[in-house]
């Protein structure tokens, strides 16, 4: 390719189409499967009306795969992309800056797709740390921001196609004619990156990946940090719960036949177990052993039609994961349970005593603790 975009002052034979799409070889699909792992959990969070009854309550593990994918993608391509920008930043440089309108066009498309990846990278990574130093919402920004970078991606991929198909192959023509030593540079930058993307995925992947915990360093969630070996995001003190007297606590079961039980009597019901990971958004998963009541069992007795709806009502008084409901395919999976106990113990505060929700195929933020009320739906 002709260097029509560089002035002298860049002669590195790296920044060039070839090792741009090398590296776009990676960044794109691990752009591609965030994108989709993203709209998965936005879905899976915020379903619309015809959804909400179609969400399937398996696999088990399905929450756990696809979010630890998101943020495994997303953290990955944080040294491609990084990569990809000192690749291609003489193009910043270009002379003269806008030469048609086309090229106007295209280059606000990339500055578009840069600003829009830099921000998804930054909020997301921030976000696995529970860090919020914005004064925006979090979720709906990064779900709007995420089909911008996708819009403009495409566009990119579709503009850069000749050049893509040129590069794409590993030994395309152009390979001959470059100057010798390009070829073992080439190389030795492209296993830099492909050495820094592994490192940072082998020692974050854990956090979700838990055969691989041991292997962590940089993830901001030690799987095993907590009480009874599970960590928590919002603490009893925090939700202003920890005020708590069981001798007044009901859970009060609405529907057709509504009813409430006492602590009591929730544990003389029938006790089920299941193994069921929490699987939290921010990027750590963790399996853990419950034991509590079906909540089948409950919304049955509450006279709930069979394709009813149900809702979860935390003791928390206010903030946003207090309430969350589920489709009927979750409120009649047998491993649905309202658990009074994680492994073999009694539920400890920070984990939703006396009873918390705990689902498979379920976000961790819908996994309500502090459980006061169950709601059948019409
Ligand atoms: N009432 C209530 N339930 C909640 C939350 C909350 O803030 N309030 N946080 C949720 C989130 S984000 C996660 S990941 C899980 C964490 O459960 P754990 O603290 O027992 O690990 O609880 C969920 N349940
Ligand atoms: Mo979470």
């Amino acid at each position: 390719m002709k260097p029509r975009v560089s002035p002298p002052q860049f002669h590195g034979r790296l920044h060039d189409a070839r090792t741009a799409t090398s590296i776009g070889r990676w960044l794109g699909p691990a752009f591609a499967v965030c994108f989709l792992t993203g709209l998965i959990s936005h879905f899976t969070q915020h379903p619309p009306g015809w959804l909400a009854d179609a969400m399937p309550s398996r696999p088990v593990w399905g929450y756990r795969l696809t979010q630890g994918l998101h943020v495994a993608s997303g953290t990955a391509a944080v040294p491609l992309l990084l990569a990809k920008l000192w690749t291609v930043y003489p193009r910043l440089f270009a002379r003269p800056p806008l030469r048609s309108l086309r090229h106007a066009l295209e280059r606000l498309s990339v500055a578009v797709l840069v600003a829009g990846a830099l921000f998804e990278l930054a909020t997301g990574l921030l976000n696995t740390a529970q860090w919020y130093p914005w004064p925006f919402s979090f979720v709906p920004v990064h779900y709007a921001v995420a089909w911008l970078v996708t819009g403009a991606l495409v566009l990119h991929v579709a503009v850069k196609a000749p050049e893509i198909k040129a590069h794409w192959s590993r030994r395309s023509p152009g390979t001959l004619a470059l100057p010798a030593g390009d070829g073992p540079d080439r190389r030795s930058l492209l296993a830099a990156v492909t050495a820094g993307a592994g490192a940072v995925t082998l020692t974050t992947v854990g956090q979700s990946f838990t055969p691989l915990k041991d292997l962590i360093l940089f993830a901001p969630r030690d799987p095993d940090q907590g009480p009874q070996s599970l960590p928590v995001n919002r603490t009893a003190v925090a939700a202003g719960v920890d005020r708590f007297d069981a001798e007044r606590y009901r859970l009060v079961v609405r529907g057709p036949r509504p009813f409430t039980l006492t602590l009591d009597e929730l544990r003389a019901l029938p006790q089920h177990e299941a193994e069921l990971p929490i699987a939290c958004v921010e990027g750590w998963s963790r399996s853990a052993h419950w034991t509590g009541v079906r909540v089948k069992d409950l919304v049955e007795r509450a006279g709930a039609p069979a394709h009813a709806r149900v809702r979860v009502v935390s003791l928390q008084p206010r903030g946003g994961y207090r309430v969350s409901e589920m489709g009927h395919a979750h409120a009649r999976d047998p491993l649905t349970l309202l658990a009074l106990r994680l492994n073999g113990e009694e539920l400890d505060p920070d984990h939703g005593y006396p009873v918390r929700l705990i689902a498979p195929n379920r976000p961790g933020v819908l996994q309500t603790k502090w459980v006061g009320r169950l709601e059948v739906l019409a």
